[in-house]
């Protein structure tokens, strides 16, 4: 379990590491059980949406981020399977309506629409 964590937490860096764009915009997304929050959101184009799981203190049951449909020419993409401490980020380049899920409850969904 603490091998995991930290596996998880030097992935996270790895991500955080990732030059930002000048003028690029942020959003985060806050995961519960078993919800993202918000649950819909619209952001501008090249915006780098960062999904944060629950410290510690609040760590409940492991969710995951994927993507279940998006805009054409998007790759889907899929984070780890995580409880606390872990953030997961995409740079959404292309308009159009996100799907997101998670495995592990299928009711647990979100939707980020990215502006022209
Ligand atoms: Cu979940």
């Amino acid at each position: 379990m603490i091998k995991r964590s930290i596996a998880v937490l030097a992935g996270a860096a790895l991500l955080g590491a990732v030059p930002g764009v000048d003028g690029a915009t942020k959003k985060t997304i806050a995961l519960g059980d078993n919800y993202y929050a918000p649950k819909t959101v619209t952001v501008a184009k090249n915006t780098t949406v960062t999904w944060r799981w629950p410290g510690f203190e609040e760590a409940g049951d492991v969710h995951d981020v994927k993507l279940k449909s998006g805009p054409k020419g998007v790759k889907k993409f899929q984070s780890e399977s995580a409880a606390t401490d872990y953030t997961f980020k995409r740079k959404l380049t292309v308009s159009g309506t996100y799907k997101i899920v998670c495995t592990l409850h299928e009711e647990m969904t979100m939707t980020v629409k990215v502006r022209k």
